[in-house]
């Protein structure tokens, strides 16, 4: 009987221990905004059932069966340019420095469907009776570029500082299909500011002569990709030249550099 008991015990532990493996952590749970914090949701556009705004505040609420990424996702079937919105509180004014946006559309597949058009960040500062003000706006490409891809991190961004105890989140949908409520998974504030990044970058250099004229070309596959410009024509002035570019957002990249008229 102690034998059966240990190993229940043993089973049950180990189902814990999976379940707790698969779930997603993406962004804090100590942040300014967090619900954890005491923050709460004073308003929202809407849902697309079954996810839930508080999902985007640090809630765990489940979504659809089995998933352990705790997103939200707003209401779908609205027209290009609608403003899907959610308004928070914290429990007593904060200092804002910076935030963290982490968001995922469903694939360029589907022609990155669930990716916002522009984001809007507003607060009521602290003290005063003005209304929401603007603090940050943000238009991202499609598919999104990831300050980290890992983490789903959209945007990472320095604001005020300001003093502020109600906030205000604006997505606005783009329509390029039925589904197209954007997918927020969270949205932390901070009293810190974003530290810089430093990433790796590749240096390029090429032997030249100097007096002739070239262009660097860029193409993201060999031997079918097509050749692109990479910046403008230069004219050599000396035997070498060299350029820096940018290792975002990843996958591989191929140079060339040719003489031109
Ligand atoms: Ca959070
Ligand atoms: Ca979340």
């Amino acid at each position: 009987m102690k034998n059966i008991r240990k190993l229940i015990l043993t089973s049950s532990l180990l189902a814990l221990q999976s379940f707790a493996q698969g779930i997603i952590e993406i962004g804090s749970p100590n942040d300014l905004w967090d619900l954890s914090s005491g923050t709460v949701i004073t308003s929202h556009s809407g849902e697309a059932e079954p996810y839930h705004i508080e999902n985007a505040f640090g809630g765990r609420l489940p979504t659809v069966f089995g998933a352990q990424l705790f997103d939200h996702i707003f209401t779908d079937g609205r027209p290009a340019g609608y403003v899907h919105f959610v308004e928070w509180k914290t429990p007593a004014p904060v200092i804002l420095r910076s935030f963290n946006l982490y968001a995922q559309g469903d694939g360029a597949d589907v022609d990155n469907g669930r990716e916002f058009g522009t984001f809007k960040l507003f607060a009521k500062t602290a003290g005063t009776t003005a209304g929401f003000q603007l603090i940050y706006q943000f238009t991202p490409t499609h598919p999104y570029s990831f300050v980290n891809y890992a983490q789903r991190l959209v945007l990472s961004a320095n604001v005020g500082p300001l003093l502020a105890q109600e906030f205000r989140a604006e997505f606005t949908d783009r329509a390029n299909r039925f589904w197209s409520g954007p997918r927020i998974i969270e949205l932390d504030g901070f009293s810190t500011i974003v530290a810089a990044e430093i990433r790796p970058a590749v240096e390029l250099i090429w032997t030249v002569t100097p007096g002739l004229r070239y262009q660097i070309q860029v193409t993201d596959s060999l031997p079918s990709g097509v050749w692109t410009n990479f910046s403008d024509p230069f004219v050599a002035s000396s035997g070498s030249y060299r350029h820096f570019d940018s290792t975002q957002p990843g996958g591989a990249r191929f140079y060339r550099i040719k003489e031109v008229q």
